[in-house]
């Protein structure tokens, strides 16, 4: 069977689109775990927790699908303690899909003394100093091991501005990694691997990669190596570029993204899945997303203000505290400022990927986006 058949048996991975309203798609994927609504959000779950919330909160806020970190699990507490203890799921207590990231694009970020070649990335841990060497065969294995339910090849991602010899030396690697990362993940039923788009910001690279991705059988294509330092309207036209050499029939998943905003107008031109640590760092910031737009609970202003984030927030906790209490908590460094911004944001998050479902289905999706905006324009509440 080839990956992306949506007529097996009801524990295969499939994805449906059930609705468009232009180029954009309202869609489901289908796991044994559950079943993933898109356009969706992912809040991220880097060391098997969303910082700062409970998994059954989580899931409240209407998430279907989390994102966990090969790097950042492999290093701690090991791939092979959290198979032994049964799996990424069970030992976070999130019994719903699990998307893992790869590991490349965190190494290039976080650990110290890299050196990528032909074989993969070595490299010594940001926490203790070890060394490791990360393959797309050992990608996959870690992947694997965790038990996750869309594995991620492994890619190496430059950031922007680079020249057009590193981002086309830096795609074609991530080609052969594509392939290598295909093949090592092997067949294995209910479960999906996902190739990654690269190409910098050179439209003909970013067209030769994309074809080559979705020649591969991958289960669903990312578009990475964006929201990496170039201007947004960089970015979106970087999406429009590849867009339409990515097959319909398989998700589309936007790495890394973003504002409230990058997800509308990236939702607009056809992407179905997103993961950004906005919501969950903002939050542990002082920061809340609403309706209204962003609003900065560390500002003096709202000290005596009584007023809830949002009265009509399908999030208690944005209507119920107020803003002159999530102040107080912000101010005072109490460890609930962080646990209620994290809840309110990333249940924003979930009511604008409800929003944008709704109004794929019903074809109205310019007049929500035009709703929607006029919202953030209101200013702070
Ligand atoms: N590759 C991988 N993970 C990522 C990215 C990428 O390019 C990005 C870029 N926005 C975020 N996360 N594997």
């Amino acid at each position: 069977m080839t990956a992306g058949s949506s007529n097996a048996s009801p524990q295969a991975f499939a994805f449906r689109v059930l609705s468009r309203d232009g180029a954009a798609r309202r869609g489901l994927v289908s796991t044994p775990r559950g079943e993933i609504r898109t356009p969706a959000f992912m809040p991220v779950g880097t060391a098997a927790t969303v910082k700062a919330m409970f998994p059954q909160d989580v899931r409240a806020t209407g998430a279907d699908i989390v994102l966990g970190n090969v790097y950042h699990l492999m290093l701690r507490p090991g791939a092979e303690r959290v198979a032994a203890l049964g799996g990424l799921h069970d030992f976070m207590n999130w019994p719903h899909p699990i998307l893992t990231d790869s590991g490349g694009f965190q190494v290039m970020s976080l650990a110290k003394l890299r050196k990528l070649d032909e074989q993969g990335v070595a490299f010594q841990s940001h926490i203790d100093g070890s060394r490791h060497l990360l393959t797309p065969e050992r990608s996959m294995e870690i992947q694997r091991l965790l038990d996750s339910d869309i594995h991620m090849q492994l890619d190496e991602c430059v950031r922007l501005p680079c020249t057009e010899q590193e981002a086309e030396r830096a795609m074609r690697l991530s080609l052969r990694w594509a392939e290598r990362s295909r093949k090592a993940f092997g067949d294995q039923t209910g479960k999906a691997i996902f190739g990654i788009v690269q190409g910098g910001e050179t439209p003909a690279l970013r067209v030769e990669s994309a074809r080559a991705l979705a020649a591969m059988d991958f289960h669903g294509l990312a578009i990475g190596g964006l929201a990496v330092g170039e201007p947004q309207e960089v970015m979106l036209a970087m999406l429009e570029t590849v867009m339409p050499h990515l097959p319909e029939s398989k998700p589309r998943y936007l790495m890394g993204v973003g504002t409230p905003d990058d997800i509308v107008q990236s939702v607009a031109r056809g992407v179905d899945m997103f993961d950004c640590v906005m919501p969950t760092r903002a939050g542990r910031h002082g920061l809340a997303y609403t309706r209204f737009g962003r609003v900065n609970l560390r500002n003096a202003r709202h000290a005596g203000d009584p007023a809830p984030l949002d009265a009509e927030s399908p999030c208690e906790s944005a209507r119920i505290y107020s803003r002159a209490y999530l102040h107080h908590l912000m101010k005072a460094g109490e460890i609930l400022g962080m646990m209620l911004l994290t809840e309110i944001n990333v249940a924003y998050y979930q009511q604008l990927m409800a929003g944008l479902r709704g109004a794929i289905e019903a074809g109205r999706l310019a007049d929500f986006i035009g709703a929607t905006k006029e919202g953030w324009a209101r200013g702070e509440g």
